[in-house]
């Protein structure tokens, strides 16, 4: 596993010099200034990979990068309206452009309006970290009393409406605007040029469309996409659906297993791939990760290691982003899943035998507090999410766990140490 981290950029205030600090192999960026539609011309892929290899004190930093996240999807692709021809056309030089410079692995998503979605950046957990929360109630009363969306209270089951009306009625206003910051605005991949009024208006432009004509939108995209990728040996991966259930009466098309079958069967080829982002899949108490790291495995292009505790097991339920190994999710199983995975891809002669892992999202700790990051991708938190992922890595390669005597029952483990094994 190549062990990677997100990037935004020179603006970002956690730097290529601190992700070496943390072991860092790999580094996962994008050209988050260009707009979907937007080609990606080779001088600012060029100027991107140029920051990326160079530390703060213009050394080399011996890092590349990895994996584009993301080159992002156009509304009008989306919604097959507007320039989304054009769109194709744009999306298709950008992957050439990417195939030139090197970069073999490219994130996307197709969730319509919003990216991942959250009401609480900063929610303080019983050690003093704060993370981010969806709480159900909030994003409730967020849809039914600040944004006022037509036919929200349908989309809830009373008990919902009840506590979310409870709720909104114990907001002052500024709560309410941190709320809509929160849900709206405030994650990186957001609609940040969006008001509230953008908003409703984006969304009445989604009421035409079904589940079902997402879906296909999204198959008429790879179908004319996924070619020109297999042909410059690219490796596209789906990010799923963030949380992994519809919000603001939108379709989500990329919550479960069955979703990733369905597209990766529809286009099969081996450039038609999946991120496994285990954090958004686990908030779906329905979703068995390590099954799908082991179903899904041979289209598994890039891995998302996040945790998430549930407060409920409904589908439709708030949850937190716990540490990562403290959630609901086994990742000491999905991450044995991912080495199983890698070891036949090398059996098989594959050359993408290593899958990149980042550590995903991460709670802000100790010097965290005090220092600005991107929502969820703050310097230590993230640190130490990758330290316990990379021990979990080393453990489950170390040849001592395959030895057939750790097996048996008499052998203590201070046994085997004097044996030396
Ligand atoms: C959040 C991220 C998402 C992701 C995009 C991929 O931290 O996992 O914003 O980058 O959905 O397209």
């Amino acid at each position: 596993m190549q062990q990677t981290w997100r990037w935004f950029g020179p603006k970002d205030l956690v730097s290529i010099d601190d992700m070496l600090q943390a072991g860092v192999e790999g580094v996962v960026s994008a050209l988050h200034h260009l707009a979907p539609g937007v080609v990606w011309s080779a001088e600012e892929i060029k100027k991107r990979q140029l920051a990326i290899a160079t530390r703060v004190d213009g050394s080399p930093s011996g890092l590349n990068w990895e994996v584009i996240e993301s080159l992002p999807v156009s509304e009008d692709i989306k919604k097959q309206t507007g320039d989304w021809r054009a769109h194709y056309a744009a999306y298709k030089s950008s992957l050439e452009n990417i195939a030139d410079a090197g970069i073999k692995t490219i994130c996307y998503n197709f969730m319509p309006i919003l990216d991942w979605t959250r009401t609480d950046l900063t929610w303080r957990v019983a050690s003093g970290a704060t993370c981010m929360r969806f709480d159900y109630t909030a994003f409730a009363a967020f849809d039914m009393f600040i944004l006022k969306r037509k036919g929200a209270e349908g989309d809830y089951p009373a008990d919902t409406i009840e506590l979310a009306n409870a709720y909104f009625k114990s907001m002052n206003e500024s709560k309410c605007d941190t709320l809509a910051q929160s849900i709206v605005f405030g994650l990186p991949g957001a609609a940040d040029n969006y008001t509230l009024a953008d908003v409703r208006q984006h969304l009445a432009e989604y009421d035409a469309i079904s589940p079902d004509k997402l879906r296909q939108n999204l198959i008429d995209f790879l179908s004319d996409i996924i070619p020109v990728a297999e042909k410059l040996g690219l490796r596209m991966c789906c990010h799923p659906d963030d949380p992994p259930f519809n919000l603001l009466g939108l379709p989500r098309i990329m919550s479960t297993e069955a979703d990733y079958k369905f597209i990766t069967d529809a286009v099969d080829s081996c450039a038609n791939g999946i991120t496994l982002c285990t954090g958004s899949l686990g908030v779906r108490p329905d979703n068995d990760l390590p099954g799908m790291m082991t179903r899904l495995g041979s289209k598994v292009h890039f891995l998302h290691l996040r945790n998430v505790k549930r407060d409920t097991n409904n589908i439709h339920g708030s949850f937190y982003e716990a540490e990562h190994l403290g959630g609901d999710t086994d990742m000491v199983a999905v991450i044995a899943a991912a080495l199983r995975e890698e070891k036949k891809r090398k059996l098989a002669g594959r050359n993408d035998y290593s899958i990149p892992m980042r550590p995903d999202h991460g709670q802000n700790i100790l010097d965290d507090h005090k220092r600005k990051a991107q929502p969820g991708y703050p310097a230590i938190g993230r640190l130490k999410g990758l330290a316990e992922l990379r021990g979990i890595i080393a453990t489950l390669s170390h040849p001592e766990l395959s030895h057939p005597e750790l097996s048996h029952p008499e052998l203590s483990h201070s046994k085997l140490a004097d044996r030396s094994i």
